[in-house]
């Protein structure tokens, strides 16, 4: 078999999972690569097309992970993969600041039209998610003049020094890693599920007390940026409450604050919008992507209002990678692949199949405590029936269940008792629901 046959876009088990040749080959991992590094599902892929992912003992896994909401567009998404191979074959580097190209220009300027806001708008390419967190920090406390940044609890930004100050989690993110940046400011995150106020009021209490405490804790003229994710990621899926982003840029405004939205996980079709900032009409001053942009190649991106991505002097922003060519083409073809094949609506869809599965299983088996999220990006949190203490003993098992009887999925969650479901957005409806059947399987069992 080449890499050209297709992929058959059903789940078969050809051996135990993990199989012998992925378990020998995991004993070659464990002597050559740093411990450091976590495995959810210890197999090694020998192809992935759309949301198969074949491994080298022949079993075909349905994907529900898509590379942590990367691969949007499904794997080897064939317009990506002709892109890259024109591009590779065309030239491998120049280095933007060296010799720029096209490719940069056109990611760019595609950036400034689809993401949300009428006006004038710049986009700056970077490898990662962190480093593009990272560089919008950089570009928002230049044009403030002001040092104060404020994130939210259960955040994830990244795992570089700056990043980690900004991510919430301790283990495993930051544990140790320190000393961290400082002039990070961390606010209560109005978590719908576990908030101890009138959830009829989250909205109102929440805005009250994050402004409140930006005010006297920190003072609103020393903040040059407010940066959240508009749904929450790695931190378990809470999506914000209505209003609560809009009152946040809204205060932001009128004290002179960089308002951005990080939109590495959220971005990219993945909630059934462009832009999950969009459901609420919003219109960041800066949005940062990665992941779902390029279709598995690294690209990041800051794009915001032109007068704050100019403000740096010339010279101010870099780097040997940001924005190479590769990337660049493959983040176009990821774009037409997202408009052509309608993968926003298909989000909303896959939201729908999920919202309704998952909420029958959660009014079966009292262990799930809360179903949520937007669109494609939905998740499950576990907690011990008839309380909210977490469960990571019983996400640990319907994982485990899920992952040998062929279904990769994700957990995430400051408890670790959270499952999250980001399929690629190209899954067949029959995939979906065979995955989900698996899931329920899962969940009989305990
Ligand atoms: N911002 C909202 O979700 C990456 C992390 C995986 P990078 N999330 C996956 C892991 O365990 O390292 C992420 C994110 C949000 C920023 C990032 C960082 O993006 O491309 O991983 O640097």
């Amino acid at each position: 078999m080449t890499a050209k046959d297709p992929l058959p876009q059903s789940r078969h088990l050809a051996t135990e999972i993990p199989g012998p040749l992925s378990t020998a080959a995991m004993q070659r991992r464990k002597e050559a690569v740093s411990g450091g590094l976590g495995t959810a599902l210890p197999v090694i892929v020998s192809r992935a097309q759309d949301a198969i992912i074949e491994d080298i003992d022949g079993n075909r896994i349905i994907d529900f992970g898509a590379g942590i909401g990367v691969v949007n567009v499904g794997n080897s998404a064939p317009r990506v993969v002709k892109a890259v191979q024109e591009a590779v074959a065309t030239f491998t580097h120049t280095n933007f600041t060296t010799v720029p190209y096209m490719g940069y220009i056109e990611v760019c300027e595609a950036l400034n039209r689809l993401t949300p806001g009428d006006f004038k708008k710049k986009s700056l390419l970077q490898n990662s998610g962190a480093e593009a967190v990272e560089n919008a920090i950089k570009i928002a406390r230049h044009y403030t003049k002001r040092a104060a940044v404020v994130v939210f609890e259960h955040a994830y930004h990244g795992r570089t020094n700056l990043t980690m100050a900004l991510t919430a989690k301790n283990i495993p993110y930051k544990d140790g890693f320190g000393p961290f940046a400082n002039e990070i400011y961390r606010m209560p995150l109005p978590y719908a599920y576990r908030w101890l106020g009138n959830p009829e009021t989250i909205t109102a209490d929440a805005l009250d007390l994050v402004t409140h405490k930006i005010e006297k804790e920190i003072g609103a003229q020393n903040v040059a940026a407010i940066l959240i994710e508009p749904v929450v990621g790695e931190g378990g899926f809470m999506v914000q409450p209505e209003g609560f982003m809009l009152g946040l840029q809204e205060f932001a405004t009128k004290n002179g604050i960089v308002f951005i939205a990080d939109e590495v996980q959220s971005g990219f079709a993945r909630t059934g919008k462009l832009f999950a900032v969009e459901h609420e009409g919003m219109t960041p001053d800066m949005i940062i992507t990665a992941k779902g942009i390029a279709g598995g190649l690294p690209l990041a991106a800051v794009t915001g209002r032109a007068e704050i991505m100019d403000s740096s002097h010339v010279g101010g922003l870099g780097g040997t990678y940001g924005g190479n060519p590769i990337a660049c083409a493959a983040a176009l073809a990821a774009i037409e692949t997202i408009q052509e094949e309608k993968l926003v609506e298909r989000a909303a869809h896959i939201g729908s199949i999920l919202f309704e599965t998952l909420n029958g299983l959660k009014a079966k088996y009292p262990v799930i405590g809360d179903v949520r999220g937007r669109g494609a990006m939905v998740a499950i949190e576990l907690v011990k029936p008839g309380s909210k203490d977490p469960n990571p003993e019983a996400m640990a098992k319907v994982v485990k269940y899920c992952h040998s009887h062929g279904l990769l999925i994700l957990t995430a969650g400051t408890y670790g008792n959270v499952i999250r479901f980001l399929p690629p957005l190209v899954i067949t409806d029959e995939l979906l629901r065979d995955g989900l059947s698996v899931l329920a399987e899962g969940f009989a069992s305990l």
